[in-house]
């Protein structure tokens, strides 16, 4: 449970850490539940719909990248999106009546983990309002090296930052972005950090030996209700589902204007979209 100091940092800052939510078993029971999924599993065969492998390795390499909406499709991560420890905290952030959103398990293997960009997840998924928080456990610890969150204190109340050129939508901030008080976020395996689906983060590629992956749940009042946005968000949507009080027959609007992110070829995920992106900025 937050407290009210916590609860505060959280609507200052667009986040707050908290050490040790997990315990050494529970971290261990998803450790081996995440090998598990990936087992059999190899860059040239590989079930697209669970999960996206890391691009450069051999045909035979068994390097995830991110696991697909753990919390539909696995049994034990369900019961964590859904355990009243985790939603009396998030009730403190949004309010009563609660739906999960999303899930997935971004995996940066050693020497190899992809790059994350600075972006605003609700870029992504546009609410009517924004009362959705991202949850972010670390299954590992994590470090600088091994590419540890990094966040933007402060800017959740500011306008929407821009993620797209030329009318398309890349999946990371686009204008310039003044970094200078950014606050990298080391912490153990089973620290949870809450950040503001307005919060600017990113993470750099993990250069150690050590494994640091991160378990994303996101969560939103039941008066957000999502703009649509093509075949994304039939996408995402299908996986949500009232964990906590009572649907909203009602629609809460806090913004008067909120931009669409329109994708430039077929739906992609953040890191083939931002890796599009960069690509397409070194040609030009
Ligand atoms: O795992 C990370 O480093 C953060 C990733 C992230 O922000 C995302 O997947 O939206």
């Amino acid at each position: 449970m937050l407290t009210p100091e916590q609860i505060a940092q959280y609507h200052r800052e667009g986040f707050v850490i908290i050490p040790n939510f997990m315990t050494a078993q529970e971290v261990a029971a998803y450790h081996a539940e995440m090998d598990r999924i990936a087992q059999g599993n190899t860059l040239a065969s590989h079930d697209k719909t669970r999960m996206e492998m890391e691009p450069d390795q051999p045909a035979e390499g068994m390097l995830i990248r991110r696991i697909y909406e753990p919390c539909t499709h696995y049994d034990s991560f369900r019961a964590l999106s859904e355990s009243p420890k985790l939603l009396d905290s998030v009730e403190k952030l949004v309010g009563p009546d609660i739906l999960f959103h999303y899930s997935k398990i971004n995996m940066k293997p050693p020497r190899i983990g992809s790059v994350v960009e600075w972006h605003q997840d609700l870029s992504y998924y546009p609410l009517t309002n924004r009362d959705s928080v991202t949850v972010l456990f670390y299954l590992d610890d994590a470090s600088v090296t091994n590419g540890c969150l990094q966040i933007l204190p402060r800017r959740h109340h500011l306008p929407l930052l821009t993620h797209s050129t030329d009318g398309f939508f890349r999946g990371k901030v686009t204008e310039s972005v003044d970094a200078s008080d950014a606050i990298l976020i080391e912490g153990a395996a089973g620290t949870v950090i809450f950040i503001s689906c307005m919060t600017p983060h990113a993470s750099v590629v993990n250069t150690s030996n050590q494994s640091r992956r991160t378990l994303i749940l996101s969560y939103r009042a039941t008066d957000a209700f999502p703009i649509h946005c093509h075949i994304m968000t039939d996408l995402v949507e299908k996986h949500v589902r009232l964990v906590r009080g009572q649907r909203s027959p009602v629609a809460r609007f806090t913004m008067t204007e909120f931009p669409i992110p329109v994708y430039e070829n077929q739906i992609a995920s953040l890191y083939e979209l931002q890796e599009r992106s960069r690509k397409k900025e070194q040609a030009a």
